[in-house]
């Protein structure tokens, strides 16, 4: 290959430029962008950002809709050095002040109706605040129209920062995770050869662009490989099976292939010439699963990754699969399973997964300490998913060791909940615990206890302060009043107990009122 930099981009030009004319993005209306596009819209948000005064490892923060005009904002900010930082479009205004304070950004993206966004970044002093809507029109787009659409590519070194991501923790404020270009480009190439991408591949991408599935599995493999996507702007089951004639793949959570699995459209026949249905982000049901395959003909190939590695494993096309088997250890990434000293456990063992790769990310933005606490002594990184290793070497995760709920492929951390309810006047404390749930696999029940005296709790009134101030995925499905918390000897609030006290009001509960 010719001498080209680190620049993610720029590896990603080289696959694509010989065909330029091929579509990129075919959205559901028939709209297409081919690479040519791709290449110009990515060149004028590039030139825009340079008028802007942007420098390499600045931070540009987005909090938009989903729509081509983001994608092509994720590849300007690539190749102008930039450090992308996606946001959840169902953050509130208090995540937002923290994400833009921690962050520091110079540049921030929002929703044209997000007055919040816009107060926020004012109180901060944040200079450049554009827009950009669900139908890629605002600021953004009025102040690059006249800016070139070449431009060249900022040359870039492997471990210069590509992007951020927010991840919460089960202590403390959420960290913001480093990712370099070599990142995320070593880990592309990974899943672009396991996963074979031939040269008429189409990826069906229903999944949201602010999260390492839809952002950098989804797209930088497609990237990768030059090829097209239909491009849709949320997952909804009816329009996915009304596009899967023309894909070849699929990429999801096993929210999604629930849902599927119980379409009525889903057949064989529908499915026949898909080459690969792939999950991950949450843990696969065996009945997903089972019932996914047997509606669809096709069984899932389950992959495990997470923000701070991309992939980690991925199962293999020619090899057998099972639910909860995530394959093997993708090309350049080393797994060993751990017990608590950080030692391997013996064959066949449940233990914490580590694992050390170029896909590791390069620490937690501006906080050393934290990156320290979870790495081992020998450079390992902890993951706190607990798995064993079968004879044949495949992964299979058995749980998690960290305090975390994943809710339709979103994670949700009790703390940040119990932090919100334990604030709230006469609340003593609170425990919030992941019940199953059989659309979202897991969701959250919070069980609180009140201050002696205090008067009843209103719950509609815990529900509307925790609304305002998460996103709305982590508001706990169920909250309930108790007397106390069963605790253990050392004094930690028993999570296991309260999930099985509380299972049979849970099930009835969700056969009121599911969502
Ligand atoms: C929506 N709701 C949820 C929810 N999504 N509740 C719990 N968990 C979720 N994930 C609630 C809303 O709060 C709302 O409730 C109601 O459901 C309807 O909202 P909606 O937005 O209309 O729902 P829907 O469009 O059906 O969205 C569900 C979903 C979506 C499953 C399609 O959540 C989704 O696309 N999830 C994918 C997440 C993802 O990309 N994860 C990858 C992370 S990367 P109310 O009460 O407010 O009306 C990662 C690493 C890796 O983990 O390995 O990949
Ligand atoms: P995130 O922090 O959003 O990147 O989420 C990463 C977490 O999602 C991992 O640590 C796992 O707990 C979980 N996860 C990802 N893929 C899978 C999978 N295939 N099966 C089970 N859990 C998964």
């Amino acid at each position: 290959m010719a001498n080209i930099s680190d620049n993610l981009f720029d590896i990603f030009r080289a696959r694509f430029a010989p065909n330029l004319a091929k579509p990129f993005i075919t959205q559901q209306d028939g709209t297409v962008f081919t690479y040519a596009d791709t290449d110009a819209a990515t060149a004028r948000f590039a030139n825009l950002l340079v008028a802007l005064g942007i420098k390499p490892g600045h931070r540009v923060a987005v909090q938009v809709e989903k729509s081509p005009q983001a994608v092509f904002l994720y590849l300007a900010c690539l190749r102008a050095g930039a450090v992308f930082l996606p946001l959840n479009t169902a953050y509130r205004t208090d995540e937002l002040d923290y994400f833009l304070s921690d962050a520091e950004p110079a540049v921030v993206i929002g929703d044209p109706a997000s007055k919040d966004l816009a107060g926020l970044c004012a109180s901060k002093g944040i200079k450049h605040v554009l827009t950009l809507d669900a139908e890629g029109r605002g600021t953004l787009i009025e102040r690059s129209a006249g800016q070139p659409g070449t431009f060249a590519t900022l040359a870039c070194g492997p471990s210069d920062l590509a992007a951020i991501l927010y991840s919460s923790g089960t202590t403390g404020k959420p960290k913001g995770v480093m990712l370099t270009h070599r990142n995320l480009s070593s880990n592309a190439a990974a899943l672009h050869e396991k996963w074979r991408f031939r040269a008429d591949d189409v990826l069906l991408h229903t999944l949201p662009i602010f999260h390492v599935h839809g952002l950098f599995v989804a797209l930088n493999t497609t990237l990768m490989n030059g090829t097209g996507m239909i491009f849709h702007a949320r997952f909804d089951a009816n329009a996915v099976v009304a596009d899967l004639p023309r894909a070849t793949l699929f990429m999801g959570v096993p929210t999604y292939y629930g849902r599927l699995a119980t379409h009525p459209k889903l057949t064989p026949e529908l499915c026949a010439h898909m080459r690969l249905f792939i999950s991950g982000s949450a843990p696969l049901l065996d009945e997903t699963f089972t019932t996914f395959a047997a509606r669809s003909g096709k069984q899932i190939l389950e992959r495990y990754g997470m923000t701070e590695a991309g992939m980690i494993t991925s199962a293999e096309i020619d090899k057998p699969r099972k639910a909860g088997s995530v394959g093997w250890p993708l090309p350049g990434v080393t797994l060993r399973i751990a017990d608590p000293d950080n030692k391997d456990v013996p064959r066949g063992e449940t233990g914490e997964i580590q694992i050390k790769g170029e896909n590791l990310f390069a620490g937690y933005w501006r906080k050393p300490e934290k990156t320290a606490e979870d790495f081992t002594a020998d450079g390992f990184f902890k993951t706190g998913d607990l798995a064993c290793i079968a004879p044949d070497g495949m992964v299979n995760i058995v749980g998690r060791a960290k305090d975390m709920i994943i809710s339709g492929g979103y994670n949700v951390y009790p703390k940040e909940i119990e932090e919100v309810i334990d604030a709230l006047p006469g609340v003593a404390e609170s425990a919030v615990v992941g019940m199953p749930h059989p659309d979202f696999g897991e969701a959250g029940l919070a069980i609180i206890t009140l201050q002696s005296g205090a008067p009843v709790l209103d719950i509609a009134a815990v529900r509307a302060a925790l609304k305002d101030a998460l996103a709305n995925y982590k508001i706990p499905k169920m909250i309930v009043l108790a007397e106390t918390l069963p605790r253990n000897t050392m004094g930690k609030v028993q999570k296991n107990l309260l999930r099985g006290t509380y299972r049979s009001a849970w099930d009835a509960h969700l056969q009121g009122s599911p969502s």
